[in-house]
């Protein structure tokens, strides 16, 4: 039997215990399906004796009622087990470390605040939060941490999040778990995970492209978005101030908050999700920025403080 790996996580624990009670209890009804199967095929074979009016009485009324209700409670209790374990987990502590991954046939990379980067290994400190916003440049993959317990698709087109907490420092295997080509198997990476102090060594020691917030600030005027998004400027395009973590009345009545993955969609397909009160003549990103540069233009938004003045 292959064993999981050790749980390196916060949540790898309770998600070990959803599993096995749900594989306790589906192995206790596959054996009880099985028995009554067995037992009753024998006793009730074509030509056996057996007294065929006993079963029409020992399955009253009652019975039936008593176990429908006993498997929709059950369908219950496992809904509420498996929701309050998916929402305990859902929101990533506001405090997280941020890391943008790219996937890409077929390697990992991921860029972290400082702007260190890293190719098919990721470092992350110990006992803090971490969540990666993650991307791809061309097909569906999928980041799998099996000691994490965690599984999340990347997927072209959008932004999605993944945030862990490791428990355990070691490295830790990273696989793509969507098949996205020849390459696909080798689509392999590992999970550093290091005590706060020799992460924070580590981090100084990476070559870093200087920060992802001075490359957005830079890129924010030179890709022209300050023309349009400056306070000053003529054209009717949302103040950027304060942006982060706003809610957002779009055109269409939704209202979204402006995490980063909002940011990010707002650059690279702008014609998503189109502000209320403005027209959607943004241009469309995709294509023109590459992924590190649209990860710091994101930093650099995110830092923008609101004017009350
Ligand atoms: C031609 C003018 C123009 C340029 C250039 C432009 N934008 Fe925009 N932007 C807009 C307008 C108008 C909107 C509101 C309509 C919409 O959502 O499409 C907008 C919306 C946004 C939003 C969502 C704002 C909100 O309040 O939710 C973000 C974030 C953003 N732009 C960032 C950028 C960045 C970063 C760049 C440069 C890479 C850029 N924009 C370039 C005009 C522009
Ligand atoms: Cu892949």
């Amino acid at each position: 039997m292959i064993a999981p790996p050790d749980a390196a996580s916060v949540s790898a624990d309770s998600f070990d215990l959803m599993f096995l009670v749900m594989v306790v209890f589906s192995g206790f009804i596959v054996l009880l399906v099985a028995t009554l199967v067995i037992v009753f095929s024998i006793r009730f074979r074509s030509g056996s004796r057996a007294n065929r009016h006993e079963v029409r009485r020992l399955v009253s009324r009652e019975v039936e009622i008593a176990w429908t209700a006993a498997t929709a409670f059950g369908a219950m209790f496992f809904f509420w087990f498996a929701s309050a374990h998916f929402l305990r987990h859902a929101a990533a502590p506001v405090d997280a470390m941020e890391v943008h991954v790219e996937a890409k046939q077929w390697m990992w990379k991921a860029t972290h605040e400082s702007g260190a980067r890293e190719l098919g290994s990721l470092h992350v400190p110990l006992g803090r939060a971490t969540i990666l916003y993650m991307n791809s440049q061309d097909v569906i993959h999928s980041f799998f941490v099996p000691a994490f317990r965690l599984k999340q698709d990347v997927v072209p087109g959008m932004t999605t999040t993944m945030w862990f907490t490791p428990t355990r420092t070691g490295s830790f295997h990273l696989f793509c778990a969507e098949y996205c080509g020849t390459g696909h198997s080798t689509m392999l990476g590992e999970i550093v995970v290091m005590d706060e102090a020799a992460f924070a060594a580590w981090l100084e020691a990476r070559p870093g492209s200087g920060s992802l917030v001075d490359a957005g600030r830079v890129l924010f005027t030179e890709a022209g978005c300050a023309s349009c998004h400056d306070p000053a400027s003529a054209v009717h395009a949302p103040d950027l101030r304060g942006i982060y973590g706003r809610p957002v009345p779009l055109a269409d009545g939704r209202i979204v908050t402006a995490d980063a993955a909002y940011l990010q969609d707002s650059i690279l397909q702008p014609d998503r999700d189109v502000v209320a009160g403005f027209d959607p003549i943004m241009p469309n990103f995709s294509g023109l920025l590459d992924e590190d540069e649209v990860a710091g233009l994101v930093a650099w938004l995110r830092t923008l403080e609101r004017d009350d003045g």
